[in-house]
């Protein structure tokens, strides 16, 4: 019972960030996002009745403990939902740069749920794909789709209408993604504890959903329109106000660190000088630059100048999870709701 899965990371245009339940990560706005062709996951999972324990290979090596834990509880529930006792081997490559602290839970947790409720013998419609992603992280619900797509919060309490539609094809809207990689130290608050404590403690939080809520909405005529200055527009505001919430925490944090702000003031120098280019930013010091296809080597240049920037991967917006046989189980023809 062996089966392969392939899930693209994505990168939020307007986040998520918050949970109201913790166990089913059913969250407290929705989000939209676009898959990234550059950064992935290929996740094999081989359920075997000789196996006692599952195990866990991380590129190629026996992953710590504490990974193995985390990819058994997972598959925990996976058992429980098939009915089936039997562990598994797992084998992921991770073409993300992870130490660099580009979040790599989204492709990880797309390509395990895949992998896994194939494997075990599921036959999941893309939809009920999107919500096994969920339980695993929840970012990774929207990595079952290529191309731009929105989660949907839903309102139930068991997580049964909180999922991922994919919204539109990335070819039909080409943009590109600069991911930028500047020197930074350790991330100290992961996300997820992170959204936690932004939830429970920062007075900014009620102006980040009703914000959030408006955003997301502006977002899709975006889309609708393929307007590039809009979406930028939208997408940077977006970022700065979830980060704003973190200032407001107790205890406060923030994830820019001195590096982060020469870029976010270098895209802003581009802009002034007729160079169109927007910033977003995930719980890390990185940056996500946005811009048009035919002005990537013209921006990369200039953002190559900055002192901070180490390393800059140029993407596309990507495919949603596919199986080794190369079958996308999730067509993104299939257009969503952009104007429901
Ligand atoms: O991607 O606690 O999915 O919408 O990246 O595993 O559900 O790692 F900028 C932050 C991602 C949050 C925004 O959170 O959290 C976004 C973020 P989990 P995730």
């Amino acid at each position: 019972m062996k089966a392969t899965a392939k899930a693209h990371t994505n990168i939020a245009l307007i986040k998520y960030w918050g949970k109201r339940n913790d166990r089913l990560i059913l969250p407290t706005n929705s989000s939209l996002s676009v898959t990234l062709d550059r950064f992935y996951t290929v996740t094999t999972v081989d359920f075997d009745k000789e196996r006692t324990e599952d195990v866990f290979y991380l590129n190629g090596e026996l992953a710590p403990e504490k990974e193995t834990k985390k990819v058994s509880t997972y598959l925990n529930k996976v058992r429980e939902f098939a009915g089936v006792e039997l562990f598994a081997s797992v084998f992921s490559e991770n073409h993300v740069p992870t130490a660099a602290g580009f979040a790599s839970s989204a492709s990880g947790y797309a390509a395990l749920s895949a992998a896994s409720t194939k494997a075990i013998g599921l036959n999941l419609t893309p939809r009920e794909l999107s919500q096994f992603a969920r339980i695993g992280s929840g970012s990774a619900c929207r990595s079952i789709y290529g191309g731009y797509v929105e989660w949907q919060m839903g309102e139930k309490n068991d997580g049964s209408d909180s999922y991922a539609v994919p919204l539109l094809d990335g070819k039909e809207f080409p943009i590109a993604v600069l991911s930028v990689m500047v020197n930074a130290s350790e991330k100290k608050v992961l996300s997820r504890e992170g959204m936690k404590r932004t939830v429970e403690t920062s007075p900014f939080y009620q102006g980040w959903l009703e914000s959030a809520e408006k955003e997301l909405v502006e977002m899709k005529h975006a889309l609708t329109l393929r307007d590039f200055t809009r979406l930028g527009t939208i997408a940077e505001k977006n970022a700065l106000k979830m980060h704003a919430t973190t200032l407001g925490a107790d205890p406060p944090f923030l994830y820019w660190q001195s590096g982060t702000l020469q870029v976010m003031d270098a895209v802003e120098n581009l802009r002034s000088k007729g160079l169109e280019a927007y910033f977003t930013i995930d719980a890390g010091p990185n940056v996500k630059v946005l811009c048009q296809p035919s002005d990537v080597e013209k921006i990369t240049a200039q953002l190559k100048e900055v002192p901070s920037v180490q390393h800059i991967y140029p993407c596309q917006p990507g495919p949603g999870v596919t199986y080794l046989d190369g079958v996308h189980i999730a067509d993104v023809n299939n257009r969503g709701d952009l104007d429901g």
